[in-house]
């Protein structure tokens, strides 16, 4: 299976694609969105003013594709995760969807590496573990029917999320 995990920091990435968890303004925020706008410089946060003007907010679960600015990476696509409230269902398919949206217009952009942080595990309070097997069966799903992307890279900030992923992963003998 082409799939990879890590710890660090995603904006070191040197990929076609780095996903951000961003939220439905697009105009940044904390987190890895903070992170991904400060090391990419304005040239992102311009582009993401631009979408927005023409399409409006992002809805959670969607995906719209930037420049990387200074980044190593080729793009940034900006997915919006759900808020973790009381763990519905709808929650739950809403990150399944920022998943695999991002893939979906990660294949439309011919990207073959792309990466993705723990989306909606941080300021939207997603538990770790809920968060990491659906990622992880959407990602899998994803790529049963897929051969565009060669590898996607799972890039946990914190070790227990490393923890977690790397329990999940190896149960499912991916790696
Ligand atoms: N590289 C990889 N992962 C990171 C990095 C980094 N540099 N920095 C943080 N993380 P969060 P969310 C991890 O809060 O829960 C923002 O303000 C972090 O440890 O960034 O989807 C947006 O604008 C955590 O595991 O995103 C939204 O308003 C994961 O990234 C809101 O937060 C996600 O945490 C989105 O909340």
């Amino acid at each position: 299976m082409k799939i990879t995990l890590l710890q660090g920091d995603i904006t070191k990435m040197e990929v076609d694609v780095i996903v951000n968890a961003a939220n439905t303004s697009l105009l940044g925020g904390g987190g890895v969105d903070g992170a991904i706008h400060r090391a990419g410089g304005p040239a992102i946060l311009e582009e993401c003013r631009k979408i927005r003007d023409k399409q409006g907010r992002c809805a959670v679960g969607e995906a719209v594709i930037t420049t990387a600015g200074r980044l190593p990476a080729k793009y940034v696509i900006h997915t919006v995760g759900p808020v973790w409230n009381k763990g519905s269902d709808e929650e739950k398919a809403l990150l399944r969807d920022a998943y695999q949206n991002s893939l979906r217009l990660a294949v439309r952009h011919d990207v073959k590496t792309i990466a993705f942080p723990n989306i909606s595990t941080g300021v939207y309070r997603f538990p770790k573990q809920v968060a990491a097997e659906i990622a992880v069966a959407a990602v899998t799903d994803f790529l049963r029917t897929d051969n565009k992307i060669s590898n996607v890279i799972f890039v946990c900030f914190e070790k227990d999320n490393y923890d977690i992923y790397s329990q999940l992963l190896t149960q499912q003998g991916t790696i």
